[in-house]
């Protein structure tokens, strides 16, 4: 474990919403005055709500949870905490992403999020050189107005954001249906990425290409199709691989170690290993590359 925590990292697919520890999460609930709002009373029921069956399955939880975080502060701290997590497992470079939405639904507004969030990551950069670049993802199930609406207010704060991405629900909201988001976003001079084939199709991957992203999150099931696994290595097209994730949210349940395999055992594919939600699948960086499936 020494090692591999010693080894330079970049982490490319974390979302900052995913790294509230319960411990954290309580904590915040208490400062906010919000334990009401929240569907636990302890950190022991917390981690035991924690026993996904599927994507969806999580990410009920996962929207629950962001309850607590309100103030600027709450971003700040949410952020630094991750930061020092991958400092100490040797993470140099991160590219988060995290979901406006999921805020501004809830009267925080979009400035109150991102201006947290950026603090900690140049406070990360000054202290240890850690270099980093947010990305922001439009919510799948929010729809594609939604998705123009987000990426409006995002102009506001260009400086601070690197790119934009595409997350939450797959399965009946098919990334085609952002076309004119990405368009706009690339025509913005934003870096596009998309998750594509998690749960969803190799088909799905395919949509994430033609919206002209630079890296395909997940991308597990592009397996499915050997035609896509010939243009994504030729094209050098990363795939930002999360398997504690995959094993969590039981992705090819059962299976998942040998497809995992395969995809590797291609040889010619640019592969990243990253850790996408750690605090609800309990491990960050090093223990992706050290747990067996
Ligand atoms: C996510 Cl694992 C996963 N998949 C899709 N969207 C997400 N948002 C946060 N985690
Ligand atoms: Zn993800």
């Amino acid at each position: 474990m020494d090692l591999v925590d010693a080894l330079p990292k970049a982490e490319l697919h974390v979302h900052l919403e995913g790294t509230l520890e319960p411990e954290q999460m309580m904590y915040l609930a208490q400062r906010n005055n919000v334990l009401d709002q929240i569907p636990y009373d302890s950190v022991e029921e917390v981690r035991k709500a924690y026993d996904f069956k599927d994507l969806q399955s999580f990410l009920d939880l996962y929207y629950a949870g962001c309850a607590v975080l309100l103030e600027q502060q709450d971003f700040y701290d949410l952020t630094w905490a991750y930061l020092e997590r991958a400092h100490a497992e040797g993470v140099v470079h991160v590219e988060p992403f995290f979901d406006p939405q999921t805020h501004t639904q809830r009267n925080v507004p979009f400035g109150t999020a991102v201006k947290g969030v950026h603090a900690a990551l140049k406070d990360a950069e000054a202290k240890w050189g850690m270099t980093s670049g947010i990305i922001i993802c439009f919510l799948r199930h929010l729809g594609p107005e939604a998705a123009l609406e987000c990426l409006e207010e995002a102009l506001l704060f260009k400086d601070m954001i690197m790119g934009v991405g595409l997350d939450s629900t797959e399965i009946g909201w098919p990334n085609k249906l952002f076309t004119e988001a990405f368009t706009r976003a690339k025509a913005e001079g934003f870096r596009l990425v998309a998750h594509a084939g998690e749960e969803g199709p190799a088909e799905n991957v395919h949509q994430a290409l033609a919206l002209g992203v630079q890296r395909v999150d997940h991308g597990i099931h592009s397996l499915e199709d050997p035609d896509l696994l010939k243009q994504l290595a030729e094209r050098r097209m990363p795939l930002t691989l999360c398997p504690l994730s995959n094993l969590k949210l039981k992705v090819y349940d059962g299976e998942l170690q040998e497809r995992m395999q395969e995809l590797f055992g291609l040889g010619n594919l640019c592969i990243t290993v990253n850790s996408d939600d750690p605090a609800y699948f309990g491990g960050y960086m090093s223990l992706q590359l050290t747990t067996e499936l």
